[in-house]
């Protein structure tokens, strides 16, 4: 299999903790490389990344929440990114799509923001409105994790592939520490997991073009 992703991409991350848990054996081809982009571009034209290509099975799987729900069907492991028992499943999808669209979303917009082109107008109204959803969401999801161990209960699943990048990099634009004390320990539970903990150690050489990345 090969992943076309850069080792700073948040939704790279998602589905690199995902393989990394099970072991999962993967070619790694970043997009730095023109060629590799344009190998990407051909297979994905809508030009999100990570895009998993699947050779043995002749497919192209796209957008991360099917990616790590693929590797879960068709390289399962002990890490399950979806229960079987169907509840269970839809809180893990749930808390899948707060965590994209409500931490990440937002947090894609303050970034945007910083690395405007030279000459397009930056947006102070739409970064406080970004800021102002992830404050909506920090406070949502303190009071759902409170008891978890995981983002959707006592496992990790496909939530929290999610939820590593989504927290990470909201707390170095939007600080949460201080006031929000279940998802602080929460995020130091993600970081103290191996799978995660490789991720952020493979990010270092490219850590100073987050735009974030000084406060
Ligand atoms: N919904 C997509 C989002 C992927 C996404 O936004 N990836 C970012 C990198 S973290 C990207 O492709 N950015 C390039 C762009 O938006 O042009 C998914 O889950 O795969």
């Amino acid at each position: 299999m090969i992943l076309y992703y850069h080792p700073l991409s948040s939704y790279c991350w998602k589905v690199l903790i995902a393989l990394y848990e099970n072991g999962t054996a993967f070619e790694p081809r970043m997009l730095e490389d023109p060629a590799v982009a344009e190998e990407w571009l051909k297979l994905w034209p809508i030009s999100k990344f990570p895009v998993l290509r699947d050779e043995a099975r002749g497919c192209t799987v796209a957008e991360t929440s099917i990616i790590v729900e693929y590797l879960g069907q068709h390289y399962p492991g002990p890490f399950r990114p979806i229960p079987e028992d169907g509840e269970a499943a839809l809180e893990v999808r749930l808390m899948d799509r707060l965590f994209d669209n409500y931490v990440m979303t937002p947090l894609q917009a303050m970034v945007a923001d910083r690395i405007r082109p030279e000459g397009v107008p930056r947006d102070p109204y739409d970064v406080e409105q970004a800021r102002a959803m992830l404050r909506k969401s920090y406070a949502m999801l303190e009071e759902r994790l409170a008891g978890r161990t995981w983002a959707a209960g006592d496992s990790l699943s496909l939530a929290d592939c999610a939820a590593a990048p989504a927290l990470f990099y909201a707390d170095k634009a939007e600080p949460m520490r201080a006031s929000f004390p279940v998802l602080a320990a929460y995020l130091d539970r993600l970081e103290a997991r191996e799978s995660f903990a490789r991720v952020l150690r493979e990010k270092e050489p490219w850590w100073h073009l987050f735009p974030y990345a000084g406060g």
